[in-house]
């Protein structure tokens, strides 16, 4: 059956797009579209509708095909004819209108929505920009201000604000079909022009020109580097300067430099990675996930209140609780200074933050548990503490009901022996700040369920975090592979690289912060408790934790004693370099026996993030990752690795595996070779040439 059906309604000729599930714009789609503007030329329709049959318009270009030598008719060919027909043209939208959809939508003469669509330009996020006339329409349509927040963002609009924005002319309720008709008509009767975007004036004011170098700042430290934002708002410069033809050249000239940029490979693989990581390998798909009606949560701590906010945005009740009502008050307070700092900064209204609250109530009896379908322990990271309260709770929870532990590192297996239920038990490993965070590790126990884990991946993904399926090892995925990332970061500290330098490296390459900023943000005292739970072997040598643990026997707990690492601007919070740990660090080598160094930002990058892949291959290998790009997902939503060099998986294959392999052998050459055994799995595929990406 064909994509695209063309027929006349009432001397309408509308062009129905059927293309599941989103009706991306495939060549199939592109051809058809082709075929109905030519039959629609020559016909007796008065006027053209363009509209789209399933969840949604036209979800852009199809990504898929990305990459692959281009098939005729392109997008712009297709767009070329539709902005030139000679009949009045509409778009009627439903769901999202993105990308290269909500471009053909702004090639129409007139564009009608449902009052629930939105549109967008999220180009961005896959590290292009819109490249069929987005970023020179756009500005034409909507004024400067509004074209760079919608295409430099990414985010849909909504319909009615899209209306205000002058993006849409009309918002339709009900009946799509019926009132685009009723709309078609309209403008017939009026006799509306065939206004074209293409010829509206557009020119920059001061405060434009002021709005493009403010965002061209704000986005370089946002952004970290992409280059898609910059790109883009030279476009919209260009949309201002240049007539309208040049500025489609410059805008295809920038979305060629894009498609061809490394960065936009990585960000096209996040996508589909994201995408991949909710499938379950080897799962009977006759096995559905249940219904979770109502959900348990035990600790009102910062965790426990952080996960309780989560599916109390998603509408579904919780009942957290603790040992004492005291507990439960400061908890439940917690999560209300948190959402009055969210009314403040305008994410949420004081109404929707009431409605949120109604869905939380504090409990310090188990027995309120006793009807409830999920229940998370978010307790004290202590094994014996842990199995308590899975006591209890399989003493009253209701026999169906499914326990969880939010867990980094008890065995999940020990926790499910003292229930009579291990298969109903797993782990939900969330990330701080919970509400915030969008990682979900969800961790298999040797005996946990099918039904129990599709529960959980459609649970994490209705509360809207990326779940990511782990098996059972100390840390799971994520923990586990930051170990030899900080083994490594220490080990450059005590070899002489300062703090300053080891974070202003890995963040000029894209951390989000760097390794031992982030230690000071956690707090040092975490990792010196956890530590002493560990066997001498598991500890390592003392060079990769000597430093941390004398900073924690000072009082130097990170930010929070206002000191670790860095010392912190008491008001901003600002890190100031501490020379007394520069001088701590040496002294420590002295001890050890290691003589300092001069160690270049390369080396330091190089280090960390090949220490990070090799322990990310063994996790593989063994199979507590499904793939590797799951590791990619853990990667960039849980630990502020950079999307644009889509995880650490992905960067140690675009380097090319061999040369991994290689530089590893040289550093465990120089440095200590234990740290430095090249993972089996890498091995191997450096020397067969295959890929990381098809290892199953
Ligand atoms: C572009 O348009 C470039 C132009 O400016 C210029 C060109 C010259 N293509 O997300 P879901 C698949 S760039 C191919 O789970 P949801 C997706 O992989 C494009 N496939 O559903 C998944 O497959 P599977 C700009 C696509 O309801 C399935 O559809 N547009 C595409 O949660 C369902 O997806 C975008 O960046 C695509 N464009 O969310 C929009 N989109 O089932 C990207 C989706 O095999 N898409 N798939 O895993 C989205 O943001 C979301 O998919 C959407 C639906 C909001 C539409």
């Amino acid at each position: 059956m064909s994509v695209v059906t063309y027929h006349l309604k009432d001397a309408i000729g509308v062009i129905t797009i059927d293309n599941p599930p989103v009706n991306a714009m495939s060549h199939a789609v592109r051809s058809g579209l082709v075929d109905a503007l030519d039959t629609a030329a020559e016909d007796d329709s008065q006027a053209l509708l363009i509209i789209c049959k399933g969840r949604t318009f036209i979800a852009g270009a199809d990504i898929s095909e990305f990459g692959k030598p281009p098939k005729s008719p392109t997008l712009r060919d297709m767009l070329d004819m539709l902005d030139s027909h000679p009949k009045l043209t509409v778009a009627a939208i439903h769901g999202t209108a993105l990308g290269g959809g909500f471009e053909t939508a702004l090639c129409c003469n007139y564009r009608c929505a449902l009052d629930t669509a939105k549109v967008g330009l999220p180009e961005v996020k896959l590290g292009l920009l819109p490249g069929a006339g987005g970023t020179q329409r756009t500005p034409r349509l909507a004024g400067a201000a509004d074209a760079i927040t919608l295409i430099t963002q990414g985010n849909p609009m909504p319909a009615e604000q899209a209306l205000t924005s002058g993006l849409i002319d009309q918002v339709v309720q009900g009946d799509l079909l019926a009132g685009a008709v009723d709309y078609v008509h309209r403008l017939i009767a009026e006799d509306a022009p065939r206004r074209r975007a293409r010829d509206l004036p557009f020119s920059l004011s001061d405060e434009d020109r002021e709005a493009i170098a403010s965002a061209r700042k704000s986005l370089a430290k946002k952004t970290r580097g992409e280059h898609a934002p910059q790109r883009i708002l030279d476009c919209i410069e260009a949309a201002a300067t240049l007539d309208f033809n040049s500025g489609l050249a410059r805008e295809r000239e920038l979305f060629d430099a894009c498609m061809t940029d490394p960065q936009s490979a990585a960000m096209r693989h996040m996508f589909f990675a994201e995408r991949q990581a909710a499938k379950i390998q080897g799962m009977d798909p006759s096995v559905a996930p249940r219904d979770i009606g109502s959900v348990g949560i035990i600790g009102a701590g910062t965790m426990g209140g952080g996960i309780a906010m989560c599916f109390a945005q998603a509408g579904i009740p919780v009942t957290l609780l603790d040992m004492n009502s005291d507990a439960v008050t400061a908890g439940l307070d917690r999560i209300r200074k948190n959402y009055a700092i969210s009314v403040k900064r305008g994410r949420f209204s004081e109404e929707q933050v009431n409605a949120i609250m109604a869905n939380i109530e504090g409990s310090s009896d188990y027995a309120d548990l006793a009807e409830t379908d999920l229940v998370i322990e978010a307790v004290f990271e202590n094994l014996a503490v842990k199995q308590d309260v899975f006591r209890s709770l399989d003493s009253v929870c209701k026999a169906d009901a499914i326990l969880a532990s939010n867990t980094s590192y008890q065995s999940i297996d020990d926790i499910a022996a003292v229930t009579s239920r291990p298969q109903s038990v797993l782990g939900t490993h969330f990330f701080s700040p919970a509400n915030v965070m969008k990682l979900l590790e969800v961790v298999r126990g040797a005996q946990t369920d099918d039904e129990i884990i599709a529960t959980a991946m459609a649970v994490g993904k209705k509360i809207g975090k990326v779940p990511v399926l782990a098996g059972m090892c100390y840390g799971f995925i994520g923990n586990r592979m930051l170990r030899s990332y900080g083994r490594e970061a220490q080990l450059c500290l005590i070899e002489g690289a300062t703090p300053a330098q080891i974070d202003g490296a890995m963040e000029r390459w894209g951390m989000a912060m760097g390794p031992i900023a982030v230690g000071d943000l956690a707090g040092l005292d975490i990792g010196y408790k956890a530590r002493e739970q560990l066997t001498p072997e598991q500890k390592g040598k003392p060079a990769s934790y000597i430093v941390a643990d004398r900073l924690v026997e000072m009082g130097r707990l990170g930010q929070k004693s206002g000191a670790g690492y860095y010392q912190y601007d008491p008001e901003t919070r600002a890190r100031i370099e501490d020379p007394s740990v520069i001088e701590l660090a040496a002294q420590c080598a002295a001890e050890l026996g290691i003589k300092q160094r001069s160690i270049t930002d390369e080396e330091i990058v190089d280090r960390l993030t090949l220490a990070l892949a090799n322990e990310g291959a063994r996790i593989l290998e063994e199979g507590i990752a499904q793939r590797a790009s799951d590791i990619d997902v853990v990667y960039c939503f849980g630990y502020g690795f950079p999307r644009h060099r889509g995880g650490p998986m992905w960067t140690i294959e675009a380097r090319g595996l061999d040369n991994a392999v290689q530089r590893m052998k040289a550093l465990g050459n120089s440095l200590d070779a234990d740290n430095w055994q090249v993972a089996p799995l890498l091995q191997q595929l450096a020397e067969s040439g295959e890929s990381l990406k098809d290892w199953q």
